[in-house]
């Protein structure tokens, strides 16, 4: 084994929502790989001789960085690591791993929905035992030291042929290469009716699933056409691609605007589907209908007891705070608790650990359930296609009727993407200046209720969160939320989250923005986003 001493550039940021993101550049550079690998071993404790899962989205260096994480894990005591053939793992997938091999931990590679290649994101996260991402006590450890790192351990060694399967050593360690879709394509046979959903496919039931050229494409290949029935071709753009074909792996309106498209236009399908770079995310569409990722979150929550994983009912529900209030209302009919965290799932693995719920999802695509400790793109889809099977109504149906129901809350999220670090800061002071004075105003008509900064307040160990985001509520259950990204990697992006209740069936069926315009322009008056950012309109409408 060699130790070398380490030399900078060091990693100068704290491990954000997703771990460590930056450009590909900065991780090509000498020992910075190294330095924060180091660094993130030297934050544990007692894993010797233990196992350690590794993979990836496939991205533009994906394999380099495998290579030197084996010779590490190896000269740092590992006893064996799995690592995904190929290199590819996805985020859900690698949560899995952890559990079911009952592994030290995992390290996922990738950087989630942002844009991969020579000169684009590459990111490395850690996942503790329980499979979640590592919780702050981890990453503030990780990034302490990360500034002052001395030496890594590594070992000399050939490079380990990822793409074929079984066991070789490096070092002392086991290093086996393993299938990245079976144990996963079983937990979800597990989970769902998969006869259910195939007879739905037999019966001529069309669906699109968009892979976007990352890591759910042999997943979705695999358990949509192989396991399910779905025609071939029913997986598209299944083929891991380092760059992602040279598209941002977004499962959002924008970046999957031709699956929209399709999904609006005359000879639409009966569901289309999409997830992001590592497939932690879905997007969900039905024939004629979008669904905000906030309402899938209360839709799945009301009828998940449909599917023989969740035919006992649910623990309790949680969503990040930006997430629309959809779900609480189906919290609240069930009677079960309701949870409102901050942005980021590794808020939820607490919860999720204690057994007080069982669904959590994010208005960023983010849907999940205790099945495994992240969120989990083809877990959502699959769940909707046993709703679908089971209720036999389209999407639309089973929205509108959701919406007769408990209300519709009209939601869309504001991006103002690469703006400058300063400007953004001073936007946000700005904004937590004046918070004491909005609550008792009135802007645009409109009567403010309460506003403050979040703070969250872990029921399970007690820890605190501080400034998660600025609330402005106005009556009638509307509201604006702003907060700065923690997963860009360049500049800064201020989001602007914007709700409105409406109660009223009659009203149902207004145009997105049309519906919002009111709160639209109050956020501005009030964050004077205009003035800060000098932008006039926002980069990514969602
Ligand atoms: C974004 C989303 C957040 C999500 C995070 C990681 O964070 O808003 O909801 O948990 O990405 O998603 P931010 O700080 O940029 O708003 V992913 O698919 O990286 O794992
Ligand atoms: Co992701």
């Amino acid at each position: 084994m060699t130790h070398v001493v380490a030399t900078a550039p060091y990693p100068d940021q704290k491990p954000g929502t997703s771990g460590l993101r930056k450009k590909v550049p900065v991780f090509q550079q000498k020992n910075y790989v190294e330095n924060f690998v180091q660094s993130i071993f030297d934050s544990l404790e007692g894993f010797q001789g233990k196992t350690l899962i590794l993979g990836g989205d496939g991205r533009y260096f994906n394999r380099e960085a495998i290579q030197i994480i084996i010779r590490m894990a190896a000269a740092n005591g590992f006893g064996r690591l799995m690592v995904g053939q190929g290199g590819i793992l996805s985020t859900p997938a690698t949560s899995n791993m952890i559990r079911k091999y009952k592994a030290f931990g995992g390290i996922i590679l990738s950087a989630s929905h942002n844009p991969g290649g020579p000169h684009e994101d590459f990111g490395i996260k850690y996942n503790t035992d329980n499979g979640g991402p590592a919780p702050e006590k981890i990453t503030d450890r990780i990034f302490e030291l990360s500034k002052k790192i001395a030496e890594y351990k590594i070992v000399e060694s050939d490079p380990v042929d990822i793409d074929t399967l079984g066991t070789v050593h490096v070092g002392d360690m086991a290093v086996e290469v393993f299938d990245p879709v079976k144990d996963y394509a079983e937990l979800m046979e597990s989970l769902f009716d998969f006869d259910a959903i195939r007879k739905m496919f037999k019966g001529g039931f069309r669906m699109r699933f968009d892979a976007m050229h990352a890591v759910t494409g042999p997943y979705a290949k695999e358990i949509f056409e192989h396991r399910l029935g779905a025609p071939d071709g029913t997986a598209r753009n299944s083929r891991p691609l380092p760059d992602f074909g040279g598209h941002h792996p977004d499962p959002n309106l924008v970046h999957a605007k031709h699956l929209y498209d399709e999904m609006m236009g005359t000879d639409a399908p009966d569901f289309g589907a999409a997830s992001d770079g590592d497939g932690d995310r879905n997007l969900v569409i039905g024939k004629g209908i979008f669904v905000t990722p906030s309402d899938s979150l209360a839709l799945l929550s009301a009828n998940a007891h449909l599917a023989p994983g969740y035919s006992k009912g649910l623990k309790g529900i949680a969503r990040s705070m930006p997430t629309s209030g959809a779900a609480d209302r189906v919290a609240q009919k069930l009677g079960i608790g309701m949870y409102e965290t901050p942005t980021g799932w590794k808020f939820f693995g607490n919860l999720l650990d204690a057994g007080k719920v069982t669904i959590c999802g994010e208005e960023s695509s983010g849907t999940g359930s205790d099945h495994v400790r992240e969120k989990d793109g083809i877990w959502a889809v699959l769940l909707w296609l046993n709703i679908l099977a089971v209720r036999g109504e389209s999407v639309k149906e089973i929205v509108e009727k959701h919406w007769a129901a408990y209300g519709r809350n009209y939601y869309s999220r504001h991006d103002y993407e690469e703006v400058e670090t300063d400007r953004a800061n001073a936007l946000v002071a700005d904004l937590r200046g004046k918070l004491a004075s909005l609550p008792g105003s009135t802007i645009r008509g409109m009567k403010v209720t309460a506003a403050d900064d979040f703070a969250y307040y872990d029921p399970v160990d007690g820890s605190v969160s501080e400034h998660q985001g600025i609330r402005v509520m106005f009556e009638g259950d509307s509201r604006v939320v702003f907060r700065l990204s923690g997963t860009g990697t360049s500049g800064a992006t201020l989001r602007v989250y914007i709700e409105r209740y409406e109660p009223d069936k009659a009203r149902h069926d207004l145009e997105t923005q049309e519906a919002l315009s009111d709160l639209i322009a109050a956020a501005d008056e009030i964050a004077r986003i205009r003035t800060h950012t000098g932008r006039n309109k926002p980069s990514v409408i969602t």
